[in-house]
């Protein structure tokens, strides 16, 4: 199939995900075009089967807000049309889904049809696409599409609990590939991060309030007067300078690294013991997902997507939103022995498997087929 794949490019879950799908559908022989305002972060471009399409927005001093929508509709347009795409995968509802129903309208008035795939992500649904200011405009476009899928049971609740939802949402839960979380790099050594004997704690995500990134320094403060260790933060966002302030109050700027947009994840996590993932809400938990494939128990909220992917007492703790005392129970629990340590980290990878991409990226395949036969 000739699929177009349209996502935020940047460090976000929902990009990360729509990136990989894009190329195990290439490695398996469709013709991917990721048509986007940049270069998705993890997309190396070196199939014959994976193109790149850039939406440019030309900047015009009349508008206070540039017309990104109008740009992109264009853009699919013109490339359905070049490249003689089937089948339109539009990641994240806002404001994808309803561009890709315009460029879908534009298309009939010249005989071309293209079904439009819809998967929502979580924060589209949960926090930005619920807002008063939206919800007409999503509704609609999730009503419109030809398929939608959600990437946890939570998230299809919500999103019919949210929405007046007349279309059918199907779940296809994030994935992995596996085989990439493997440790096998000859050019990094835990040495770079901590010491020997310092337990090494990680948290990844964009430090925005819906992450709690406060319960992290919190739970970490806690663990490191009980044992040495040292705290990863990777990634960037609104609450960085808050929260390194925060550190130097509590007296532990110095065991806590800001790794910024990192593009070694994976070295980081496979050197971890232990991984954070305290948020508000989350639809799902890529990040945690990866931890647990590199082997890094998780110790999370019990909210949204995350039970669906953390197993309480298996691959690591469930604890309530901001229950930062039971969280540091749990961390040090898993911590403190290390044959008890070693079993949760194996869990953890054993866990991950059901979320390969070989089991997922197939359910994707076949919500493509039977789209266009109905079609
Ligand atoms: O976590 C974010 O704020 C980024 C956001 C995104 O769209 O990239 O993440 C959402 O989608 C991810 C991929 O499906 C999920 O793993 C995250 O749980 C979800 N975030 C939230 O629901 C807060």
């Amino acid at each position: 199939m000739k699929i177009g794949i349209v996502c935020y490019p940047t460090f976000g879950g929902s990009g990360v995900v729509a990136t990989e799908l894009g190329l195990e559908l290439s490695k398996r022989g469709h013709e991917i075009h990721f048509i986007t305002y940049n270069q998705p972060v993890r997309l190396e471009l070196i199939s014959n089967n994976v193109h790149y399409h850039e939406v440019n927005v030309p900047e015009y001093p009349l508008f206070h807000y540039q017309p990104y929508e109008l740009a992109l509709s264009s853009k699919l347009v013109d490339m359905v049309k070049l490249h003689k795409i089937e089948i339109l995968h539009v990641h994240y509802a806002i404001p994808h889904a309803y561009a890709a129903y315009m460029a879908k309208k534009m298309l009939i008035e010249e005989n071309i049809h293209v079904p439009i795939v819809t998967t929502l992500h979580g924060t589209d649904i949960t926090l930005v696409g619920s807002h008063p200011f939206y919800k007409p405009a999503v509704t609609f476009s999730i009503n419109k599409s030809d398929a939608v899928t959600a990437v946890s049971d939570s998230l299809k609740e919500d999103t019919l609990r949210l929405f007046d939802i007349k279309n059918e949402i199907k779940v296809v839960t994030n994935f992995i590939d596996l085989d990439k979380y493997t440790g096998s790099f000859s050019n990094c050594h835990r040495a770079i991060l901590a010491k020997d004997d310092e337990k090494i704690i990680t948290h990844i995500s964009n430090l925005r309030p819906v992450k709690r990134v406060d319960d992290v320094i919190e739970i970490f403060y806690n663990i490191q007067k009980e044992m040495p260790a040292k705290l990863m933060l990777a990634g960037e966002g609104p609450e960085r300078e808050r929260i390194e302030a925060r550190c130097v109050e509590l007296g532990i700027y110095n065991k806590v690294a800001f790794l910024g947009k990192s593009h070694e994840i994976d070295k980081i996590l496979w050197f971890s013991d232990l991984f954070l993932l305290p948020s508000q809400t989350e639809s799902f938990g890529l990040a945690a997902l990866e931890a647990m494939a590199s082997r890094v128990p998780v110790i999370s909220s019990n909210t949204g997507g995350i039970p669906e992917v953390n197993v309480q007492g298996v691959s690591g703790f469930l604890s309530d939103v901001g229950d930062v005392a039971d969280m540091t129970k749990n961390a040090l629990y898993i911590l403190s022995d290390e044959a008890r340590l070693e079993t949760f980290k194996g869990n953890a990878r054993q866990t991950a498997l059901k979320f390969d991409v070989q089991t997922i990226v197939p359910q994707y395949e076949k919500i493509y087929e039977d789209t266009l036969a109905k079609f």
